[in-house]
């Protein structure tokens, strides 16, 4: 039994001030596996004096202090690895392979991004006769989701470390231990006492603390546009930035000329990966419609080669994170049946022989349009919506006609025609033919967000930038 209920706070591992334990369950077993503490406001505010006290001087550190610090905790990060996959397996219900790869292996990524970019970071610059000083924000707070849990706290607490500023994290109450491990982590590289903070809790408890607080100057936040639009709401008293990593419903253009059959299973197989928890998962799937046909024998063959089950086994994908998201999927699929849609594979219900756990079936709807309700709602499950498109103004009429533009795929062989296409989609990610790089920009367009993470980009989020004039 994981029984993590305390909170990080100034150095010291406390109790917080009110006790409120609750259990977190694993989504594979449907058993409690530990429990952690919900916080309140009171421990926000703990958090936060001791988080600005330290800003005071952490603050004033130089890059060299700081690149040793990130490179301690790089060598912790490699130390607890293990540690890590099993709790964000046990938590989430990842498959022990996605936690050992992708899982902590972003987490160690977005760390030696980190250290790459503070290398050769220039925090001043002559302009003509201003000097341009970049200096941190000061304290941030930062809420997380459950999907990728490790990669977001990495996205956030990384960059915003390595600009001199201090943090209190709030993970999501769902999958909380990795986050305790991290801040074991913190702790052991030696981070200075009040730079790094965590409080445990809910949205209504402890997010709303951290984003109406008034000497947060920050929030960086990843999850639901519901919860970031209460985010922003309640933050704008105080006048502080707000970062907000929303959902997408992002596109995957199969052009006619792409290696067809081979796009499409991967398109396929990319959408049921951590089991569709992912913001930028290809769930719209365009494929020309003289090839809906083929496209869905494709989908089929690929959605059936994924494999449901425990996640300590050889299953490709696990259960999602918990009954509310299984109930959202399954109203979601059923609704796709009754809209009309053609089921090519799944369905609705419990995938043969896993009663117990949240799982789904993968599955995949074609001829769908663009106005049916799978085709515009984030599902956040492994379910993959095919479309049809005429040519490439439709195509991208389709790509473009959603409320989120965070990512977007191209898959095909013209590599010239795919990159006008990409300059046409509005959404903050374009990858073609796969694409991925660590130092890209990470945000999104429309309801997707606001701010960008990742490489230097996730520097400028956690950065004011200064005018110094008449010195010259
Ligand atoms: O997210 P919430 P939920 C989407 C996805 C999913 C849906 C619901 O479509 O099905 O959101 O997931 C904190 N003030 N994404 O309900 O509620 C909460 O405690 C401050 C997309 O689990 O957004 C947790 O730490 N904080 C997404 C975090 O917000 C609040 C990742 C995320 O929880 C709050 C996850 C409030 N009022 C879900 N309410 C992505 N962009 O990757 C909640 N929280």
């Amino acid at each position: 039994m994981r029984d993590c209920t305390k909170f990080y706070i100034d150095g010291q591992w406390v109790d917080p001030v009110t006790e409120n334990t609750q259990p977190v369950e694993n989504p594979a077993t449907e058993e409690t596996i530990g429990h952690i503490s919900f916080g309140s406001a009171a421990d926000v505010d703990k958090a936060v004096k001791a988080a600005r006290r330290a800003f005071e001087t952490f603050s004033q550190t130089s890059k060299e202090e700081r690149l040793t610090l990130l490179r301690a905790i790089q060598a912790e990060i490699a130390n607890r690895k293990d540690d890590l996959a099993l709790a964000v397996s046990d938590e989430m219900g990842a498959p022990m392979s996605l936690a050992n790869g992708p899982h902590t292996g972003l987490l160690a990524g977005h760390c030696q991004t980190a250290i790459e970019v503070l290398e050769k970071f220039e925090f001043e610059r002559q302009d003509g006769p201003t000097l341009h000083i970049w200096e941190p924000i000061g304290v941030v707070g930062m809420i997380t989701p459950w999907n990728w849990p490790l990669n977001q706290i990495a996205c956030k607490v990384f960059p915003a470390l390595a600009t001199g500023n201090t943090m209190i994290l709030k993970p999501s109450e769902i999958a909380p231990f990795d986050a305790y491990i991290f801040a074991e982590i913190m702790d052991a590289a030696g981070v200075p006492a009040g730079v790094f903070n965590l409080v445990n809790g809910d949205g209504p408890g402890v997010g709303e603390a951290i984003s109406g607080h008034p000497d947060i100057d920050m929030v960086s936040f990843t999850g639901s546009t519901r919860a970031g639009v209460l985010i922003a709401k309640n933050a704008a008293d105080t006048v502080k930035r707000v970062a907000q990593e929303l959902g997408g419903k992002s596109p995957n253009i199969i052009l006619d000329d792409s290696a067809f059959t081979q796009s499409v299973m991967r398109g396929t197989t990319a959408m049921m990966g951590n089991s569709g928890q992912t913001c930028t998962a290809p769930s719209r799937m365009l494929v020309p419609h003289k090839r809906m046909e083929e496209a869905k024998a494709a989908a089929k063959e690929a959605a059936e080669g994924v494999i449901p089950g425990d996640p300590k086994g050889n299953a490709t994908i696990g259960p999602v994170v918990s009954k509310a998201q299984w109930d959202k999927i399954q109203g979601l699929i059923e609704k796709g049946i009754e809209e009309g849609a053609t089921l090519v594979a799944g369905g609705p219900g419990k995938p043969e022989g896993l009663e117990t756990g949240h799982y789904v079936k993968p599955t995949v709807f074609a001829d769908v349009t663009n106005d049916m309700t799978i085709a515009r709602e984030e599902i956040f499950g492994p379910v993959l919506a095919m479309i049809g498109y005429d040519d490439y103004e439709d195509a991208i009429r389709i790509s473009n006609d959603t409320e989120y533009g965070l990512a977007s795929h191209i898959m095909g062989e013209d590599i010239e025609t795919a990159k006008k296409l990409a300059k046409r989609i509005r959404a903050g990610r374009v990858a073609i033919n796969g694409g991925y790089d660590m130092n890209a920009a990470f945000g999104g367009y429309k309801k997707s967000g606001n701010g960008r993470e990742w490489g230097e980009w996730g520097f400028h989020d956690f950065l004011e930038v200064k005018a110094v004039m008449g010195h010259s």
